[in-house]
């Protein structure tokens, strides 16, 4: 007879990791549209992103506490507004930066799975149509060319655009990200189009440097439905409209970045979006950013991706987490996704990794620095990391590939 424990272990290639994106940690990313944005009034920002958690200065500490933790994969993105000021004037500082934090990773036996924009564009690009320009396919690869010309030797796994679908919904239907723009149904989808040309183009410049797995991340909700309701135009469907055309369109990709928080169901009775139960404070069932407390998305979603691309392109669980200020709720968290993304690779899904969102308590976007994602808080006059109990359960996980054995 199989033990429990047997049961509940991931193959020894499996790789446990962290993810962090560039503007939520590094700090000054003064010549980002992100920075425009936060200083600009009437957006819906909390407060500016100011220093971060300051990881521009203090990458290699954490890169060593990752490793320390027995973490084998860290998810951190290149900025572009750094790496190229100005319109086709790239920073070799900048490259070198990126550069020394990748061959940390290597010193520490960490593979880095690098995201080449991760919400956040240069002043100029905005400022030159965005990613609604027809130049934009164009900008994005020549920028990838030459990123992966001068770091490719060092990534392990290259991810382009992160969640198209939140920069299409976000900015161009909600108005809660850059350019702000509301209700503009016409151009969303116009948009989506644009991104996928982007991420081919971004993914072949990218391939043309390195022989490493290129593909997309993408925003996933798992969309259930009450018994009757029809299907509409809720923030999560829109995002799924995304992710469609995205999946119907890439070519050449080498794996998709699977990133689930939590499910919407659509006809719930909560008065509002079916991706929000609580506008208040964080209770029981919903976490700090007012989305349900549901790890069991996680294995809906990687089904639904296997499912979506008839099981051809490896999956990498590129984000998961929960915002909570209570960390034993982060670590059951954790506990239940990974046992439903367990349930999925037993059941013959190719999952390759799990990369939990995030390292660091970082800037939420809008909500600014309240909602804790991290395994490691950080102290925001002194920017000293305390690691969490999280962080050790994650740790241990990824030592023992062994997930504890489940209570009856
Ligand atoms: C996203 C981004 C992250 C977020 C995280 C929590 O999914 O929006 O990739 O930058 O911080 O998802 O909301």
């Amino acid at each position: 007879m199989r033990s429990v424990a047997r049961d509940r272990r991931f193959r020894d290639d499996f790789v446990f990791g962290a993810s962090v994106a560039a503007h939520q940690v590094e700090g000054g990313n003064v010549n980002s549209d992100w920075w425009v944005w936060e200083h600009q009034a009437g957006t819906r920002c909390a407060e500016p992103s100011g220093d971060a958690c300051d990881f521009y200065h203090r990458y290699r500490d954490d890169v060593r506490l990752l490793a320390e933790l027995g973490l084998q994969a860290f998810r951190f993105s290149i900025e572009w507004a750094r790496i190229e000021p100005a319109p086709g004037e790239f920073s070799l500082a900048a490259l070198d930066h990126y550069r020394r934090v990748l061959t940390t990773c290597h010193e520490y036996r960490i593979t880095p799975v690098v995201t080449f924009q991760h919400f956040t564009l240069p002043r100029w690009v905005q400022d030159a149509g965005g990613i609604e320009s027809e130049d934009f396919p164009g900008l994005f690869s020549r920028y990838c060319d030459r990123a992966s010309e001068s770091l490719g030797d060092l990534i392990g796994w290259a991810c382009t655009i992160n969640e198209p679908e939140v920069l299409v919904v976000m900015g161009y239907m909600t108005g809660g990200h850059p350019p702000g723009r509301r209700y503009a149904w016409d151009d969303a989808a116009r948009v989506g189009a644009t991104l996928v040309e982007a991420h081919n183009a971004g993914a072949a410049a990218i391939r043309s440097h390195c022989q490493v797995p290129v593909g997309a991340t993408l925003a996933l909700v798992d969309i259930q439905y009450e018994h009757g309701a029809q299907p509409g135009d809720s923030i999560p469907e829109l995002l799924m409209r995304v992710t469609d055309q995205f999946l119907e369109n890439v070519s050449g990709d080498q794996f998709v970045g699977v990133q689930t928080y939590t499910r919407a169901v659509v006809g719930r009775e909560n008065g509002g979006d079916p991706l929000f139960i609580s506008r208040d404070s964080e209770t029981e069932s919903a976490t700090q950013v007012g989305w349900e407390n549901y790890p069991q998305a996680l294995g809906a979603t990687v089904r639904l991706i296997a499912k979506k691309t008839l099981g051809k392109l490896p999956i990498l669980v590129t984000e998961n987490g929960i915002a909570t200020a209570f960390d034993e709720k982060r670590i059951r968290f954790m506990e239940q996704a990974l046992t439903s993304l367990h349930d999925c690779i037993r059941d013959g899904v190719d999952v390759r990794g799990y990369l939990h969102w995030s390292l660091l308590d970082n800037f939420e976007w809008n909500s600014g620095y309240g909602p804790k994602f991290g395994l490691v808080a950080v102290d925001r006059t002194t920017f000293e990391r305390r690691l969490k109990p999280s962080a050790r359960w994650l740790g241990e996980i990824a030592r023992t590939r062994t997930l504890p054995a489940q209570l009856p």
